[in-house]
């Protein structure tokens, strides 16, 4: 495998005019026509290089003649001397073999159909392609079947009896082609857009599961709205499809006109999905919806710039998903997993540029930093430029360069041109690795109170050497008598250390600094109790107001792990109130009752030096939820009863009762022997309640007989089903979890080519911190074994599942040793994929 490099980019020899496409569809022989006019790129002129992998070639020709060409095993070359003067017409029949492609990449089959994932690299295994994001085409694509539906991008041109035929007007790159053929029923409705042009919109899911499709189909009708509401964007073809997929490596694909779904993604229903999958469908139908404007129509230059597309999109969902649920609540929730995810990926060896310098599989980086800290950036950028030059330079980028594919640069380039600002240093945030740490120290004198801020960011792999960030601080300053003397401001530090002072103020106020986690650091604040409790009573700013309980929570573990101190009353009774103060969101409330994770407790005590013992965190956090549910009793019965939502609704209402009462019922569980989780498990009429009243009783170490009956209830609901295998391994005592998890791969249910399985197993595994780290070793062995089994099958969802290894450094010697014993068994296994190999590589540093 070769490592690419963003510093050799260079414009590809030859630029595609128009693309036709036959596909004549057989499970292990499908024929693929293709017709590409091609025209030299005048600027950059050279062979003719397409990709291809996996391909058997029937015959190639060049403006109807046979044609002398080199092949390897990647590439189909014709030598500049072959090729005729100005534009021409290449044509290819090959052959491939869908049934047999079990790495879910190119066309494949999952459940008896037909279907595509081309991003990043995937075309080439369907046809020979010049297969690079800066090359578009404007498609057309005859679709020759046995089975009813035949889809592809674009617009429905003509169909008859086994065959349709599809025309995309939109040129794109082939990441974005798809194709579906398949047994399906449609679940149908329309949208108007705001220049009144009516568009069909279709999900497609088999049989069984047409009962799920009203709210994903919901969502995406909220999601065009919003876009032209927000960002002025139209939806630009007559049709809109999503197709739901049983087997498939991620969440979903915003193919042209065509998004494929992970069917756990789409699908929901009230009695089968929990509250967060609905959240979760919501956020990820406007994420793929919204790529039509930011990807599709503007796409990427080269993969390099993934974050250009996928940043954006992320940060648009999140300001969607905000405005459709709870601003706060909603920003709670992501820097819970910025944290959990980005940051851990941040302080180990995994670490890279939110624009990376070079890959060998591109697949390996999409990864929460290129998603979520590329998100952020677009976050700090709207706060230091503010909403209306935000906007602006929103406009003139789409304006500028519809219908191209760019790069960071120019992006950037927009917001310089509508402020007049000089972005360069704020741009470092694409070419810098590693979290920012941040310290501040005040003083107070004559009505003046001075802030100083330190930052500084610790060596990433490759980076020894950091610079100050560009950092949008967002405070705001409380008086003695809980007023806010200065609202929000937004402070932007680019130095090392750097001082802002206020004036004229009458007492010393109280000061709440990073609101809204206005910037993705680590605060590292030291922070007196009673200025703690008066921020949580008196803070305007809801993020703080969290943060400050999370704070009080995490340094009551670390005191009970390391000193064996137990919980001081500050801590408990601050929850309490916030717990009974009913004019708080109950989500909001659900949220400050969550413990922080044991995996979050590890990288805190790595952080502060001294060696996480899993065991300790474990033991520790479940002395604490005993601790709590006997120091809540008399609050807990009540809560879970005025918590009641009654007729299930998937909105933000319900669901932040329901996740509230879930948590109250969790605690409950410990002090009732699980009567009230019992009860709630046989009446519940949503998943939500189902589920959670089962994970109640089995985090209790009880519910053996409710798991049972879950599964006779569900059995044949494979999304289900996931949950069921995930949910025993998830909460599963640190002792037993990798045994459970090893017979649960025994089960007949079990199966490893599906991905939601094997992730629903081993990402339970990898998720559950004490069994994941248990002494002897037997998940790290067990995950092992499982990944060198899976390589051959599917490389890219094994070499995903190997970060689970990524935070080896922290532990102990023994630890590290056996984590690094088993790694090496993974590298040392004989034709191991490229993408797996350069995850393991990575990892052992
Ligand atoms: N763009 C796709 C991700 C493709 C992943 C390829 N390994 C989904 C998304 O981010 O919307
Ligand atoms: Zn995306």
């Amino acid at each position: 495998p070769q490592t690419i490099f963003l510093k050799d980019y260079a414009e590809p020899h030859h630029w595609v005019d128009t693309v036709h496409l036959t596909f004549k569809l057989a499970p292990r022989a499908t024929r693929v026509m293709s017709k590409i006019v091609f025209k030299p790129n005048e600027a950059n002129t050279g062979d003719l290089i397409l990709n291809g992998e996996d391909l058997t070639l029937l015959s190639a020709r060049i403006n109807g003649a046979a044609i002398p060409h080199e092949q390897t095993d990647r590439h189909l070359i014709v030598k500049q001397a072959d090729l005729p003067d100005g534009p021409f017409t290449f044509e290819a029949e090959v052959e491939i073999s869908p049934e047999t492609n079990t790495a879910l990449e190119g066309l494949y089959m999952s459940s008896g159909m037909y279907c595509t994932q081309c991003e990043a690299e995937g075309f080439r295994k369907i046809t020979y392609y010049p297969d690079r994001p800066d090359v578009m085409g404007v498609f057309t694509v005859r679709v020759e079947s046995d089975l009813p539906v035949m889809l592809s991008n674009g617009n429905p041109q003509a169909s008859g009896e086994g065959w349709a035929e599809w025309h995309d007007p939109w040129p794109k790159p082939a990441y974005l082609f798809a194709l579906v053929s398949g047994d399906l029923l449609a679940h149908s409705g329309q949208f108007t857009t705001m220049s009144g042009k009516t568009v069909d919109l279709n999900i497609y899911v088999r049989k069984g599961d047409e009962d799920k499709c009203a709210f994903g189909l919901q969502a995406l009708i909220d999601s065009m709205r919003w876009d032209e509401q927000v960002y002025g964007r139209e939806y630009d073809l007559d049709i809109f499809n999503i197709v739901a997929v049983d087997d498939f490596n991620m969440g979903a694909m915003e193919n042209k006109g065509l998004n494929i779904f992970n069917s756990s993604c789409v699908l929901a229903s009230a009695e089968t999905s929990t509250d967060a999958t609905f959240e979760r469908v919501e956020g990820i139908i406007a994420h793929e919806y919204f790529h039509n404007w930011t990807g599709n129509r503007i796409t990427c230059r080269d993969w390099f710039q993934l974050c250009l597309k996928e940043g954006l999109t992320v940060y648009r969902d999140q300001m969607f998903s905000g405005d459709m649920r709870s601003h706060a609540v909603k920003r709670i929730e992501e820097v819970l997993q910025l944290r959990a995810r980005q940051f851990r990926e941040d302080n180990g060896p995994l670490a890279h540029n939110v624009r990376p310098e070079s890959f060998v599989e591109i697949n390996n980086f999409y990864t929460a930093t290129v998603y979520e800290k590329g998100a952020e950036i677009i976050g700090m950028l709207r706060r230091l430029i503010g909403d209306e030059a935000y906007y602006k330079g929103c406009n003139l980028y789409f304006e500028r360069h519809d219908g191209q594919a760019v790069t960071i640069e120019d992006w950037i380039k927009a917001f310089e041109d509508v402020t007049g600002r000089d972005l360069t240093h704020f741009q470092q945030w694409y070419s810098q690795a590693g979290t920012p740490r941040l310290s501040v120290t005040e003083s107070w004198a004559d009505g003046s109170l001075t802030l100083t801020f330190t930052q500084s960011t610790p060596p990433t792999p490759g980076q020894d050497d950091k610079r100050p960030q560009v950092l949008p601080i967002m405070i705001g300053l409380i008086a003695p008598d809980g007023s806010e003397v200065v609202p929000n401001t937004v402070l932007e530090m680019t130095e090392s250390t750097q001082s802002f002072t206020f004036d004229n103020l009458a007492e010393r106020p109280v000061t709440s600094i990073l609101r809204d986690f206005s910037a993705p650091v680590i605060l590292q604040r030291d922070i007196d109790a009673k200025t703690r409790a008066f921020l949580l009573a008196h803070d305007t700013d809801p993020f703080n107001v969290w943060e400050m309980g999370r704070m009080l929570a995490k340094d009551t573990l670390v005191a009970m792990i390391t000193e064996g101190t137990p919980p001081t009353t500050d801590y408990l009774d601050a929850l309490k109130t916030m717990l009974s103060d009913e004019t708080k969101d109950p989500a909001f409330r659900a949220l400050c009752l969550a413990l922080p994770s044991q995996d979050d407790i590890a990288q805190t005590l790595f952080d502060a030096g001294t060696t996480p013992d899993p065991m300790a965190i474990y033991e520790q956090r479940e002395e604490l939820r005993h601790i709590l549910a006997s120091f809540l009793q008399d609050i807990l019965p009540d809560l879970y009863d005025k918590n009641d939502a009654g007729a299930f609704k998937p909105d933000a209402e319900g669901s932040g009762k329901r996740a509230l009462r879930m948590a109250v019922l969790s605690l409950l569980t410990l002090n009732d022997q699980g009567k009230a989780a019992q009860k709630l498990f046989e009446t519940a009429d949503n998943m939500t309640e189902q589920a959670g009243a089962l994970m109640a009783l089995l985090s209790a170490g009880i519910g053996q007989e409710e798991l049972a009956s879950f599964y006779a209830q569900w059995f044949h609901d494979r999304l289900v089903m996931d949950k069921w295998f995930m949910m025993q391994i998830a909460v599963a005592a640190p002792l037993e979890a990798a045994h459970i998890a090893q017979n649960l791969t025994h089960h007949s249910d079990f199966d490893m080519k599906n991905p939601n399985r094997f992730r629903a197993v081993f990402g339970a595994l990898q998720g559950n911190h004490g069994g994941f780290h248990a002494p002897d070793g037997a998940a790290y062995k067990l995950l092992a074994d499982w990944l060198i089994k899976l390589d051959p099958l599917n490389p890219q969802t094994t070499a995903r599942m190997c970060g689970a290894f990524e935070t080896w450094k922290r532990y102990d010697a023994d630890r590290q040793s056996m984590i690094k014993d088993q790694l090496k068994r993974i590298l040392g296994t004989p034709n191991l994929s490229g993408d797996t190999t350069e995850m393991v590589t990575r990892i052992l540093g």
